[in-house]
């Protein structure tokens, strides 16, 4: 038996030799977690500030959401969509209603939530707004994460997102993000047959950037005014994380069409939607679009508690206030040499780190061995994303780790 010191390493080594290598974890081996910690297999504990990138929203094993899902798991968790089952209406109503929508198409990851709206806008395109056979046109931004399918990444500005998926697929046009000018003039192109604005009301892979006041209520009034659907990938950005319901609502904004995911599975279960009008969803038919979890009972289930606990607006709340305590505390360390800036909202921050201190993951590495777990982000941004639950206390601990390990 090896000890328990070893044991992470030896987990690590076989999953090493057994398993693509698509990521580069940090050298931590989870077994178990409450609320904002985690716990590795040789029992140390961690404080968990990537939430499973906004997944974890809710925080591990949340109580209302563990006993929605066990109690669905004793009934029935699967049944295709070939028949109805008794959680589908109300997850269907609930959701739409929190949206302000009317109807809902059900999925399971956020890259089939955006592959699920690309085919809604261009179906729309043809159906109702009468966009020529072939020619539909969305546009999108620069920096844009939407998800890592080969269409997606065809409209995706990272080399090392879409290196090698040619041939990729045509139909999208790359503006710069926040820049009203530049979207109003690729609108204007061709207006006919623009079909939708793809965009995440805050870029998360990007470096959490925040688009300039003003720019999301700008793609509102320029799509509105051309028929163009204004599609709000808010699969990170929604569900409470920047201190609201949703992103957009930080500038007063409805989309025509929301995406969800993530934290709509409770980090449960995977769970994601397109969200929007009778018009835009309602130009599906039988047999057109489908997938074989998607909308299941189990899924359902945590969704609609998910759903409930939003409506309290205390996870908004909670992610406003210490959110802002956060971006305080972070603002205090730009200027000292090793912050060079920090963006975000809510309880969402990127922190550029001075390239003089080390990559993104030697500063990731250092900071596990202080107890603390973040991601990278290209370079040396650091994501900082703990679940809503955190407390203040344990907020200020993470804090003061990355303090002694940014000022050191
Ligand atoms: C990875 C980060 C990346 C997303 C937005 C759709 C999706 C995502 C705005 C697709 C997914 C995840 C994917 C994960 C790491 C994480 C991520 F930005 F959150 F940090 F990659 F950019 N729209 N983001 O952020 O959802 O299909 O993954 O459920 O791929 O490494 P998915």
């Amino acid at each position: 038996m090896a000890s328990s010191t070893e044991q992470s390493a030896e987990l690590i080594a076989v999953a090493d030799a057994h398993s693509a290598h698509n990521y580069h974890p940090l050298p931590v081996v989870v077994t178990a977690a409450e609320g904002a910690w985690m716990t590795d297999v040789e029992g140390r504990r961690y404080l968990d500030m990537l939430a499973g990138y906004s997944a974890l929203n809710f925080g591990h094993g949340h109580p209302r959401l563990v006993e929605a899902a066990r109690r669905q798991l004793d009934r029935l968790t699967l049944t295709s969509r070939a028949f109805h089952h008794d959680r589908f209406a109300a997850f269907c109503t609930e959701l739409a209603d929190l949206c302000g929508m009317e109807m809902v198409l059900p999925m399971n990851t956020g890259a089939e939530a955006v592959e699920t709206a690309v085919k809604t806008a261009r179906k729309w395109g043809y159906r109702v707004k009468g966009v020529a056979e072939g020619r539909a046109r969305i546009i999108v931004a620069e920096n844009n994460f939407h998800g890592r399918t080969t269409t997606i990444v065809s409209f995706s500005t990272d080399p090392e997102a879409r290196a090698d998926y040619a041939p990729y697929t045509p139909g999208f046009e790359i503006v710069p993000y926040g820049d009203l000018a530049a979207l109003e003039a690729a609108l204007d192109e061709d207006p006919e047959n623009t079909v939708a604005v793809l965009l995440e009301p805050i870029q998360g892979e990007a470096g959490v950037l925040v688009p300039p006041p003003g720019y999301l209520a700008g793609v509102r009034r320029l799509t509105r005014e051309r028929n163009v659907l204004f599609i709000a990938d808010e699969i990170q950005s929604g569900l409470g994380r920047t201190g609201k319901t949703f992103a957009c609502e930080h500038e007063g904004v409805v989309p025509d069409v929301y995406l969800l995911g993530k934290a709509l599975g409770g980090g449960i279960v995977p769970v994601s939607a397109v969200v929007s009008s009778a018009e835009v969803l309602g130009v599906f038919r039988p047999g057109e679009h489908g997938s074989t979890f998607g909308g299941n009972p189990l899924a359902c289930a945590v969704a609609l508690e998910v759903v409930a606990m939003l409506r309290t607006g205390e996870f908004q709340e909670r992610a406003a206030e210490l959110g802002e305590h956060l971006h305080h505390e972070l603002a205090l360390l730009v200027g000292g040499g090793a912050v060079e800036a920090v963006r975000g909202r809510g309880l969402w921050a990127g922190v550029d780190v001075s390239p003089s201190l080390g990559t993104g993951r030697r500063i990731s590495e250092r900071l596990m061995e202080h107890g603390v777990l973040v991601k990278d982000t290209h370079g040396s941004t650091l994501r900082i994303a703990p679940p809503l639950v955190i407390s203040k206390e344990d907020l200020d601990w993470g804090l003061d780790r990355f303090r002694a390990v940014l000022g050191a």
